[in-house]
C-alpha cells in the first residue's frame, strides 16, 4: 500500500530560557547547518522551512519562587504553541527545532489544542535521559526544562498549565518514556505514581531497544489518536553525543538510537516531532547536530536495505 507523505515544516525557538546551561539558543542553526531540509527532501517530502519564532533574551537570573525564567519561558512557550499549532491547521507535520525542553510544553499545547478542536486524543513519545517530572517544590534547579512533562499533566504554574484548551492538558495515561536514567530524589515518587508507562534504560538493558520499543508502539497504537515524539538530544549516549548541556552516562547507543527511530519509523504512528536540547557550545564540529540528522532520516524512513510492505 502506498502511504501518502505528510508535507513537513520546520519551525526553530532559539532559546535557553528554561534550562541551566547557555548555548541551547544555538541548536536550530546547528540543524539547519548539518542539513535537516536537505535530508528530509533526499527522502521524497517537501519540506518547509517557517524560520525561527522570536521572544526574549535570557536575563540568566536565579529562580524566583522555584522557577527561573517563567516570565519568559511562558512567552516562548505561548509562541512555540501558536506556531505548532499553526502548522497543525496547515495539515501539515511540524518539526519544532529547541531550543531547551521547556519548549516542549509549548509544542504539546498547540497540539492540544488542534486536536480538542477535532475531538481526537493525542499520546507523547517522550525520549529522553530525563523524566522531566519537577516541580517547584521538588526541583533541585528551578530550571523549566525539567518540568514540561509535569506542567502538561497538570502540575505547574499558572501560565504554563493553562496554555491548552484545558488543565491539564496531556493525560499522563497517553505518556511513554524511552531511556530514562536521571531522576531526582523526590521527582522519582511523582514519576512512579504518575501513571506513565517509562521504560528506564535498565529496562532497555534487561529487554533490549527491540523488545522495548515493541511493547512502547504496541501500547500507543491501543490508545489510538496523534503520536508526537519529543525527542531530547541527551536521551542518546554522551559518547556519541556530547553537544548537550545535561549529559548522562549509559544511554542508548548509535545503534540502539538507529533502531528505536526506525521502529518509530515503521509503526506509522508519529504525526509531529520536537527535536530538543542540541547545545552547540557543548558540541565538537557540530557531530551532534549531523548524528540527529542522520537519526531523523531513519525517523523519517531511511533504510538501510529497502525492506518491502510484502515481505514484513
Ligand atoms: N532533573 C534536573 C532538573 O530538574 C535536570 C533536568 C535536565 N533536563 C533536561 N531535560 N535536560 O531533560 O534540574
Ligand atoms: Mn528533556
Ligand atoms: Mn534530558
Ligand atoms: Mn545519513
Amino acid at each position: 500500500s502506498v502511504v501518502r507523505k505528510p508535507s513537513l515544516a520546520l519551525i526553530g525557538a532559539p532559546t535557553d530560557i528554561g534550562a541551566g546551561h547557555r548555548g541551547g539558543s544555538m541548536g536550530p542553526e546547528a540543524l539547519r547547518v548539518a542539513g535537516l531540509k536537505q535530508a528530509l527532501e533526499r527522502l521524497g517530502y517537501s519540506v518547509e522551512d517557517r524560520g525561527n519564532l522570536n521572544g526574549p533574551v535570557n536575563p540568566d537570573q536565579p529562580p524566583v519562587d522555584g522557577y527561573r525564567h517563567l516570565p519568559e519561558v511562558v512567552e516562548w512557550c505561548t509562541s512555540v504553541r501558536d506556531g505548532v499549532r499553526g502548522i497543525l491547521e496547515d495539515d501539515k507535520f511540524p518539526i519544532l527545532l529547541g531550543g531547551d525542553h521547556c519548549l516542549a510544553i509549548g509544542s504539546l499545547a498547540g497540539l492540544a489544542q488542534y486536536c480538542a478542536a477535532r475531538g481526537e486524543a493525542y499520546s507523547v513519545l517522550w525520549l529522553d535521559a530525563h523524566a522531566d517530572y519537577n516541580t517547584a517544590e521538588v526541583s533541585p534547579s528551578g530550571n523549566i526544562h525539567g518540568m514540561p512533562l509535569a506542567v502538561a499533566t497538570g502540575h505547574g504554574p499558572k501560565g504554563l498549565v493553562d496554555l491548552g484548551p484545558a488543565t491539564p492538558f496531556l493525560d499522563p495515561e497517553r505518556v511513554v518514556q524511552i531511556g530514562i536514567r536521571s531522576v531526582d530524589a523526590v521527582e522519582k515518587r511523582l514519576v512512579v505514581s504518575s501513571g506513565m508507562e517509562v521504560h528506564d534504560m535498565r529496562r532497555i538493558d534487561e529487554n533490549g531497544m527491540r523488545h522495548t520499543m515493541e511493547e512502547a508502539l504496541y501500547l500507543l497504537k491501543g490508545l489510538g489518536g496523534h503520536v508526537h515524539v519529543s525527542f531530547d538530544v541527551d536521551f542518546l549516549d554522551p559518547s556519541i553525543a556530547p553537544g548537550v548541556g545535561t549529559t548522562v552516562p549509559g544511554g542508548p547507543t548509535y545503534r540502539e538510537a538507529q533502531l528505536c527511530m526506525e521502529m518509530i519509523h515503521d509503526s506509522g504512528l508519529m504525526r509531529s516531532l520536537d527535536l530538543m536540547e542540541l547545545n552547540p557550545a557543548y558540541d565538537i564540529r557540530n557531530a551532534t547536530a549531523d548524528l540527529t540528522v542522520d537519526l531523523v532520516e531513519s525517523l523519517f524512513g531511511q533504510q538501510i536495505l529497502s525492506r518491502h510492505d510484502a515481505a514484513l
